[in-house]
């Protein structure tokens, strides 16, 4: 069940602090150029930073552009700051806990890793559902093999009926987005392979091959 029915545009960039440290990207710079790019869905996620540098990042990113920016992981901070949702991992608190804490309006993101987690996750008060590890990725050790496009097919067919976007997360690349679209997922969210070169200017490319990302409710 969900609050609400949301539109999830063709690509959600992830700004992971590890990940733009390691590329030599500064997370806030990378951020501003998404948006400037025409980004309109955001994520932050900062797995090595306290609540405090997470807070103060979330609240600089909203004011570099106006995308919905989605907290990885801390639904206080995601209150605290006014962001537009949460992404919860199944470790995490659970979606309506995390959705008693932001309110009705933010949006709550879940990410699941098999058929069984995605049924339940419809049961849940979330905004959309996260599926993957798609392909392989060096970027989160997520403990489950690639699940391919075949599991995306088999959510989204779960999915759909009951209004929820689906996301697909995991090893997506410039040349393999087009293709996860094409297997039903709304929305492809991507790490490491926005941050090849110039992250602003590969953030157009994906926008290029995926089609618009106009912020919509
Ligand atoms: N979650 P990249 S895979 C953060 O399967 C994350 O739930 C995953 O990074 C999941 O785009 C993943 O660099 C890493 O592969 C995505």
């Amino acid at each position: 069940m969900i609050e609400g029915r949301v539109t999830c545009p063709p690509l959600y960039a992830v700004i992971d602090v590890d990940a733009c440290a390691h590329s030599g990207h500064d997370a806030l710079t990378v951020a501003a150029g998404f948006q400037r790019a025409g980004v309109s869905l955001l994520q932050i996620r900062g797995k090595s930073i306290g609540a405090a540098a997470l807070f103060d990042l979330t609240r600089a990113v909203m004011t570099t552009g106006n995308a919905r920016v989605i907290v990885n992981d801390r639904a206080d901070v995601a209150r605290l700051a006014h962001a537009g949702g949460v992404h919860v991992g199944q470790d995490d608190l659970p979606p309506s806990d995390a959705r008693a804490i932001v309110g009705p309006e933010p949006w709550v993101g879940l990410s699941t890793h098999t058929l069984e987690q995605a049924t339940q996750a419809l049961e849940e008060p979330i905004s959309y559902l996260a599926v993957g590890p798609v392909f392989d990725t060096g970027t989160k050790l997520t403990g489950y093999d690639a699940v391919g496009l075949d599991l995306v097919r088999r959510v989204v067919g779960l999915a759909r009926p009951r209004g929820v976007p689906v996301v697909a997360i995991g090893g997506i690349t410039l040349e393999r987005a087009p293709r996860v679209l094409e297997a039903g997922a709304d929305s492809v969210c991507v790490i490491s392979d926005l941050l090849r070169g110039d992250a602003e200017a590969r953030a157009g490319k994906f926008l290029a091959a995926l089609g618009p990302n106009l912020r919509r409710s």
